[in-house]
C-alpha cells in the first residue's frame, strides 16, 4: 500500500508512541550538544514528559553522516549515569541507542526498557547479550556505516532490499534465542539513502507491515527535510511534524522525534479525526 493509496487509515492511532530524542554527544547534530550536560539533560527529560512523551531515547554516540567513532568508556560515561537518574526520578520508558555490547549490558542492568541499535545487532556479541534478557530491541536498516553511508547508496529495489535485510536479521535473532515478538523494525531514514530514496521509503512505509512487527520511524530534523526544503537544522519543525504525520498514517507505531510537544499535538489531531462520528 503506498501513501497515495491511503485514504482513510484503519488505525485510530491509539497505539502510536512518541519517542523523544536525548542526544548526549558533544556533536549531536541538531541540538549542537546543548544537552550534553547532566542537569540540562534531566530538564529536557522533564519537559518531554510534560509534553506527553512515551519513551526517551538516550544516545551517547553520534550517528550523523560522517560522525567519528566514540570509545566504549566515553559512551558508558555519557549514558549510564543519565539512565540511572531517569529511572530513579521518573516512570517514563527509556530506550538506549547503542551498538556496543558493554553499553547494552549495563543499560539492561540499570533498567533500560528498549535497546535501539542502528546496526541491528550485527556487532559481535550483541545478539548474545540481548538473548540474555527479554526487553524489546529495535533493528534499524543502514547501508554502509555512518562515516561513509551517504557516498553512493544503491538499491535494486529499496523496499524489497530492506525487507530482505529485516528477514535476515529476524532469523539471526531467532537463531540466537531472541523471540521475534521482541523486535521492532526501522527502515533507517537517512542511513545510506538518497533524498529520493528517503521519500520513496516514507511513501511506502506501510509495505513493511507484511513482516508483522511494529515499525519505528525517525525523520526528525534530518537532511531529507533540510535538503528538500532548503532549511537549516533549526528550521525543520514543519517538515519534521509533516513527515511524522505521514509515518503515523502509514501505521508506524513509534515516532522518534526532537520536537515532542508539536508531534504529540499532531498525533492528537489524527486521533480526533479517527474517532467514529455520528452521521
Ligand atoms: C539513533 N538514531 C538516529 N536516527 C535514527 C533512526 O531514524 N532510527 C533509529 N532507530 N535510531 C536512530
Amino acid at each position: 500500500m503506498s501513501y497515495q493509496q491511503i485514504k482513510y487509515q484503519q488505525s485510530n492511532y491509539q497505539q502510536v508512541k512518541i519517542m523523544g530524542i536525548l542526544n548526549v554527544t558533544p556533536d549531536s547534530f541538531s541540538d549542537g550538544g546543548k544537552f550534553s550536560h547532566f542537569d540540562s539533560a534531566l530538564k529536557q527529560v522533564e519537559s518531554m514528559i510534560e509534553h506527553g512523551v512515551d519513551i526517551i531515547d538516550i544516545g551517547g554516540e553520534s550517528t550523523r553522516p560522517g560522525a567519528v567513532d566514540v570509545s566504549e568508556q566515553d559512551e558508558l560515561t555519557r549514558v549510564i549515569p543519565l539512565l540511572k537518574a531517569i529511572k530513579e526520578n521518573f516512570t517514563v520508558q527509556v530506550s538506549i541507542d547503542t551498538s556496543k555490547t558493554e553499553v547494552m549490558e549495563q543499560s539492561i542492568t540499570y533498567g533500560a526498557d528498549i535497546i535501539n541499535d542502528v546496526r541491528a545487532l550485527q556487532n559481535e556479541g550483541c545478539l548474545a547479550v540481548l538473548a540474555q534478557c527479554d526487553i524489546p530491541v529495535c533493528l534499524m536498516h543502514m547501508q554502509g556505516m555512518p562515516r561513509t553511508m551517504q557516498t553512493k547508496p544503491e538499491y535494486t529495489n529499496i523496499i524489497t532490499d530492506i525487507k530482505d535485510f529485516f528477514n535476515e536479521r529476524i532469523i539471526a535473532c531467532e537463531d540466537a534465542g531472541i523471540a521475534k515478538s521482541r523486535l521492532i523494525l526501522d527502515p533507517g531514514f537517512g542511513f545510506g539513502k538518497t533524498l529520493e530514496q528517503n521519500y520513496q521509503l516514507l511513501a511506502q512505509l506501510a509495505q513493511f507491515h507484511s513482516i508483522g512487527l511494529p515499525l519505528l520511524s525517525g525523520t526528525s530534523r534530518k537532511s531529507m527535510i533540510g535538503n528538500l526544503l532548503n532549511r537549516e537544522v533549526t528550521e525543520r519543525l514543519a517538515g519534521s511534524v509533516t513527515t511524522a504525520i505521514i509515518a503515523m498514517q502509514q501505521g508506524a507505531e513509534i515516532i522518534r522525534v526532537h520536537d515532542v510537544k508539536e508531534t504529540v499535538d499532531a498525533l492528537k489531531i489524527l486521533q480526533a479525526v479517527a474517532q467514529p462520528f455520528e452521521e
